[in-house]
C-alpha cells in the first residue's frame, strides 16, 4: 500500500504531489478541507497531525512524517523514474539548501502572513515587500538553468514551483524577473505538474 498524504488543494502538501509525479513515487490522498481541517475518508486532520497542517504523510511502516522539507526529501528518495540526489554530493547540499530556503525565505516567511487574517494588509504588503530580493536571488540562480540545481527536476524544484504557483494568488508578481518567469513556465508546462494544478483547481470549484 502507498504512503497517505493529507492534501489541501493549493497548500504546500501540492508541493509533495509534484515531486511525487515526477518521481513516479506513488500516493494515496486523503483530501483536508483548509477551513474545518476535516478529512474526506472522516476525522479530523487534528487527530492525526496535532498542528492541524499540512504536509502530513502516514508511511507505508505507519511512521507519520510532518513537515514539507521532509516529506518531499522522502518522497524524493523513494524515486523510481529520476535517481535521488546521493547525500555525499555537493548537489544534495545545495539541494538542501534551495529546500531551506523555499521554506523559510518565501513559504513560512511571507506566505504565512499573506494568507492568513491576522495581519493587517499594511503588514502583508510590508512582508510582500521582501519577496523582489529574493526573487533578484533566484532570477540570477537560475540564468539558463533549467533546474535549480543539477540537470534534472528535484525535490527543490517541486516547493520553488508551488510556490510560485501561489504567488500570483499572494499578488507577487514575477514579472520582472525573466530567468524566474522562464523557469516557472516551463516547469508548470511539465504534464503531470499541470494536471496536478488542474486537479486542485477542480478541487476548489467544488468546494
Ligand atoms: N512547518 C510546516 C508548515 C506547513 C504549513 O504552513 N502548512 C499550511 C498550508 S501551506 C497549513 O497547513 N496551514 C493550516 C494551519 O496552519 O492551520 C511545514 O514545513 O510543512
Amino acid at each position: 500500500m502507498p504512503a497517505l498524504l493529507y492534501h489541501c488543494p493549493f497548500n504546500c502538501s501540492l508541493a509533495v504531489r509534484f515531486a511525487a509525479a515526477e518521481c513516479d513515487v506513488p500516493l494515496e490522498i486523503d483530501l483536508v478541507d483548509f477551513a474545518t481541517k476535516a478529512l474526506a475518508s472522516g476525522g479530523s486532520l487534528f487527530d492525526v497531525n496535532p498542528l492541524g497542517q499540512v504536509s502530513t504523510l502516514r508511511l507505508e511502516t505507519g511512521e507519520l512524517l510532518t513537515e514539507t522539507s521532509a516529506c518531499l526529501l522522502w518522497v524524493q528518495s523513494q524515486g523510481k523514474v529520476q535517481m535521488p540526489v546521493a547525500p555525499n554530493t555537493s548537489d544534495y547540499f545545495q539541494m538542501l539548501r534551495w529546500v531551506s530556503f523555499t521554506s523559510t525565505e518565501l513559504h513560512k516567511q511571507i506566505l504565512r502572513v499573506v494568507f492568513y487574517p491576522e495581519a493587517t494588509d499594511t503588514v502583508k504588503d510590508n512582508f510582500r515587500a521582501l519577496a523582489p530580493a529574493r526573487f533578484a536571488l533566484l532570477n540570477e540562480h537560475l540564468g539558463n538553468r533549467d533546474f535549480l540545481v543539477g540537470d534534472h527536476f528535484s525535490a527543490a524544484d517541486a516547493y520553488l514551483v508551488w510556490f510560485l504557483v501561489l504567488s500570483a494568488r499572494a499578488k507577487l508578481s514575477i514579472a520582472e524577473y525573466p530567468q524566474l518567469g522562464a523557469y516557472f513556465a516551463r516547469q508548470t508546462a511539465r504534464p503531470k505538474i499541470a494536471a496536478l494544478i488542474a486537479e486542485d483547481e477542480a478541487a476548489r470549484a467544488n468546494t
